[in-house]
């Protein structure tokens, strides 16, 4: 009898295990289909850019300066590059070819980052 009632237990636990599993399984899926957003929010924080994101072709990047010193977003290669961004100011580039692009902040050259456009 107390033999059963383990059984019994053990698989209680199991099934609440692939319960929990198939609840969050889903999320888990589209957590990993949004490393490719449609749009995407980098921030400027602490002298960096970040995250370096992965787009598609005709989507828009938006830039937001949290630091309180001014940033400025420029392309490597003069594709684009956004005015001085006091804090809090936002800028906006939509890329609509594929490729990767290096970009970084004139006003502190160490501050490089990309975005990946497929
Ligand atoms: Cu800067």
């Amino acid at each position: 009898m107390k033999r059963m009632k383990w059984v019994v237990t053990l698989s209680t636990t199991i099934l609440s295990t692939v319960v929990i599993m198939a609840i969050s399984s889903p999320k888990l899926a589209v957590s990993a289909e949004n490393k490719l957003t449609p749009g995407a929010e980098v921030k400027i924080d602490n002298f960096s850019f970040g995250p370096d994101v992965t787009i598609a072709a005709g989507s828009t990047v938006t830039w937001t300066n949290h630091d309180d010193v001014p940033h400025v977003v420029a392309s490597d290669t003069n594709i684009f590059k956004s005015k001085a961004l006091d804090t809090d100011d936002r800028y906006s580039y939509t890329f609509t070819k594929p490729g990767t692009y290096l970009y970084y902040c004139p006003v502190h050259p160490k501050m490089t980052a990309k975005i990946v456009v497929r």
